[in-house]
């Protein structure tokens, strides 16, 4: 069974009174549990398994909660010896509200498949995340709370490798992020809509840096040839002619000139 608990949840935990007290408190905006007309409560559970007759639910008490706030539903598998139960749903009420929260589904083989969350408890999902063998893959956030995502998040061997945004409420993306061993590479705005990137604005940034590095190393290469055609061809030469001698560097910018005396003069 895959014990293991995403950070979300951890967090979640952690948000938890440490007491536990002897009253639900909820916290944040907040939904009203309803009583059905037996008296019982509807936590709004987040888990398939009522009326399933191949499906057992179980109800245990996380930290900080003296009721039951945790339920894990189990498929019923296999026949005669065979039989037996496999964990596939685990939902939390995790600010003790007595409405579930958060929500974690499992394949047969314990690894997760995916997790909902309500993240600021107003009774709506706000975060979606999906796992691709048991891993990280694709996580949605509603940032604004209206329903409909508006961050995505794609992660490659566990680590962030892609954002898309929608910064400005049509549902579309219109802002990505590309990310390197976890660390932005690059960031594309689409300005006019057209779900294109029209400006890579770190993109330009790389390009100048590698541009600068080759054109550094052309001066450098023709700095030592100056130099050493100075050396053969005078004896009594004024050195710092040396640097005019590269002849082909006449349309560098002034500031490659001086990059490239310094480089001389460093030899
Ligand atoms: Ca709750
Ligand atoms: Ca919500
Ligand atoms: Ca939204």
């Amino acid at each position: 069974m895959n014990r293991s608990l995403l950070p979300l949840v951890l967090s979640l935990f952690a948000a938890l009174p440490a007491c536990g007290g002897t009253k639900f408190e909820a916290k944040g905006p907040g939904v009203k549990a309803e009583r059905r007309a037996d008296g019982s409560i509807d936590d709004r559970t987040l888990c398939d398994w009522k009326g399933k007759t191949d499906r057992e639910a179980s109800e245990t008490a996380g930290p900080g909660s003296l009721t039951p706030n945790v339920r894990r539903v189990y498929q019923i598998v296999g026949t005669g010896d065979d039989r037996h139960k496999v964990l596939i749903c685990r939902e939390i009420d995790s600010n003790l509200d007595q409405v579930k929260d958060v929500v974690r589904r499992y394949n047969d083989k314990g690894e997760s498949v995916s997790e909902e969350a309500d993240s600021n408890y107003d009774g709506r999902i706000d975060t979606w995340i999906t796992f691709v063998k048991g891993r990280l893959a694709e996580v949605r956030v509603d940032t604004n709370y209206d329903g409909n995502p508006d961050e995505w998040k794609y992660y490659s061997g566990g680590k962030l490798s892609r954002v898309t945004r929608d910064t400005n409420r049509d549902s579309k993306p219109d802002v990505w992020e590309i990310y390197r061993d976890g660390k932005l590479e690059r960031m594309g705005v689409d300005v006019d809509g057209d779900e294109h990137v029209d400006r890579w604005d770190h993109d330009n940034e790389l390009r100048r840096r590698f541009e600068d590095a080759e054109r550094k190393k052309e001066e450098e290469a023709a700095a030592a040839a100056a130099k050493k055609a100075a050396d053969a061809g005078k004896d009594d030469a004024d050195k710092d002619d040396g640097t005019d001698a590269a002849g082909s560097t006449d349309a560098a910018p002034s500031e490659a000139s001086k990059r490239k005396q310094n480089a001389a003069k460093k030899k």
